[in-house]
């Protein structure tokens, strides 16, 4: 995974991606809102891990599949849903330029992230992993100057619908952008950890209070 991520352009085909926009799309009552608190994160919709298990096991068995499957690979290590279920899966919905993911590091250590619909411009912008490394420890300690990491160079990744990005997301520094009112995007995001990891309850319970 150079540089702590991974594209896989057109990962699946138009029709495919049709099908599970159409299928999500006909489930938009179980998006939930996510509200800004207090300016340590930006709002947003999201279906969450225990809706998609529940209610779309479709869905579930094309994470915990191919897209697990194509992680692995990526990887170069078995995995397994991250232990928080709640949060391990998310269908994210941005809605307006307001809306998104400030910069942060993933709960499980490492992700995928399947682009659905995108007419707004959104991007997912990652600061590669040579320089994230240096700036591990303290993403959350920059939380709420997001201003600052907007200094360090970062590769805007304006996925297509079908497009996946593979991601070492515990280690390497990422948001999610949505610039324009005009439009949306949905995303299909899991979390993954290698079979072996260790629980890390500090960090699970800071990454649930920042982020939701
Ligand atoms: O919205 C995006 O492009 C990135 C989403 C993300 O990083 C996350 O949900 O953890
Ligand atoms: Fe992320």
């Amino acid at each position: 995974m150079h540089e702590g991520y991974e594209r896989r352009v057109h990962f699946l085909g138009p029709q495919e991606t049709e099908h599970w926009l159409r299928r999500i799309e006909s489930h938009t009552d179980l998006f939930q809102e996510v509200r800004a608190k207090a300016g340590m994160n930006l709002p947003y919709r999201v279906i969450d891990g225990f809706d998609v298990r529940d209610k779309l096991p479709d869905v579930y068995a094309l994470i915990d599949g191919p897209l697990r499957a194509a992680l692995e690979e990526s990887a170069g290590t078995r995995l397994e849903l991250m232990r928080d279920r709640k949060r391990a899966i998310r269908i994210q919905w941005y809605r307006s330029r307001s809306e998104g993911l400030r910069w942060h590091l993933d709960g499980g250590l490492f992700s995928v992230v399947l682009t659905l619909k995108n007419t707004n411009e959104g991007a997912t912008e990652i600061i590669p992993r040579s320089l994230s490394r240096y700036l591990k420890p303290i993403p959350y300690v920059l939380f709420p100057f997001p201003r600052v990491l907007e200094c360090f160079p970062s590769d805007v990744i304006r996925s297509e619908p079908g497009d996946l990005i593979l991601i070492h997301g515990g280690v390497t520094i990422h948001r999610g952008t949505n610039p324009s009112d005009v439009g949306e995007r949905l995303v299909l995001v899991a979390s993954f950890d290698p079979l072996d990891r260790r629980p890390t309850p500090v960090w699970d319970w800071l990454a649930r209070k920042l982020n939701y």
